[in-house]
């Protein structure tokens, strides 16, 4: 046993209602569940890392793979990694068994940076000391005033990007969502890069007709799942046709997933999601798949866990300031970052520069 063992894991669930009833083009939701991790060391530094999904997730995390970690040195994070991921062969590795693995194996990294007194971008190895950023909301069950409000919200705070929802009632309303964009344009104005997320809802041609009309008419330049991430062909075939970047990977939880939608050539700029497809150590290897193909890399929701590990990929375009992720920062955590004219910039707080707030307990909920 060394400081740097790990003497023991906290487990914590906390599920923060939505302010609003909240949806996009295929999903509704009211409430976000956040799994934080908290490794001690024999040195006695604590770390903290968190991951969004259910109390499954917890579960997962409490009962199978924080046992897994004590003894192991909190540097070995890919040995914990492998050994997170060999534990879950039986339960199946996409969906809840990748996300309980981020949350741990972000935690690990956390910890690792805190015991060398580091902010976690300067133990990865950054190439940037800043990160852009995208505002990221617009669901589909806002007022147009709410849409128009909380967009031009983000430019006037200098982030010259926002992302809308599409796809209402899953691709039925799409004339409401012309309109909602039109809307959105003349609001803000045409210096704004406008980005559209359908979350799947269209069926190709649908996808192929509104995205030369939203490309055309209102100068979109970011058209996320227009149809399901699962149809590879289809993607391949809207981003082979449409003049703007195709876009999607949020679904994705390992490897071999991004591999499969790069060589399907299905999209011009690739997503991931740290609290999904199993953590740090992961995220960055697919970022050299991305990189592999000359296919640009962005982040997906979760600010606070991606903006160290963005400073390194390269190929890295910009990290997703997703509205709920953002509130819910605030709500759990001190030191979340905050963009100044469009980009993070780092503080010196060792690891992710996260703590949890004493008056976090309100939402603890597992
Ligand atoms: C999204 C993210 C998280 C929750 C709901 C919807 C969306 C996005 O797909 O990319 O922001
Ligand atoms: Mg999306």
């Amino acid at each position: 046993m060394s400081e740097y063992s790990v003497s023991d894991v906290a487990v914590a669930e906390y599920t923060v209602p939505t302010e609003q009833p909240e949806a996009d083009g295929t999903l509704a939701w009211d409430e976000t569940v956040v799994v934080v991790v908290r490794p001690r060391l024999e040195g006695g530094v604590t770390g903290l890392g968190f991951a969004y999904g259910s109390s499954a997730v917890t579960a997962l995390v409490r009962d199978e793979l924080a046992p897994l970690l004590h003894g192991l040195d909190c540097r070995d994070t890919a040995a914990a990694w492998l050994a997170m991921v060999r534990s879950i062969r039986n339960l199946g590795r996409p969906g809840i068994a990748s996300m309980a693995i981020a949350a741990v194996d972000i935690a690990l990294w956390d910890t690792k940076a805190r015991a060398m007194q580091q902010p976690l971008h300067r133990v990865l190895g950054s190439v940037r000391d800043a990160v852009p950023v995208y505002g990221s909301g617009g669901f589909t069950s806002y007022s147009d005033e709410q849409l128009v409000e909380q967009l031009r919200g983000w430019v006037d705070a200098g982030i010259p990007r926002v992302k809308m929802k599409i796809g209402t009632d899953r691709g039925a309303s799409w004339l409401r969502d012309v309109e909602r964009v039109r809307t959105v344009r003349d609001a803000l104005g045409a210096d704004v890069e406008l980005f559209v997320d359908a979350n799947g809802a269209y069926d190709r041609k649908q996808a192929l007709r509104l995205g030369e009309l939203f490309a055309a008419e209102f100068g979109v330049t970011w058209f996320e799942e227009p149809v399901t991430s699962d149809d590879l062909e289809g993607l391949a075939m809207l981003r082979g046709t449409l003049p703007i970047d195709v876009t999607a990977g949020e679904y994705g939880y390992t490897i071999e997933y991004f591999e499969a939608m790069l060589a399907a050539g299905a999209v011009d700029v690739l997503q991931a999601d740290v609290s999904r497809c199993a953590g740090v150590t992961e995220w960055l290897r697919v970022a050299g798949v991305a990189a592999a193909h000359h296919i640009p890399f962005s982040a997906h929701c979760g600010p606070s866990l991606h903006a160290h590990v963005a400073a390194v990929p390269p190929n890295l375009r910009h990290i997703e300031w997703f509205h709920d992720h953002v509130r819910i920062d605030s709500l759990l955590f001190e030191g979340a970052l905050q963009p100044v004219d469009g980009v993070l910039r780092f503080s010196d707080r060792p690891g992710l520069g996260l703590s949890l707030r004493p008056d976090a307990e309100r939402w603890r909920s597992g």
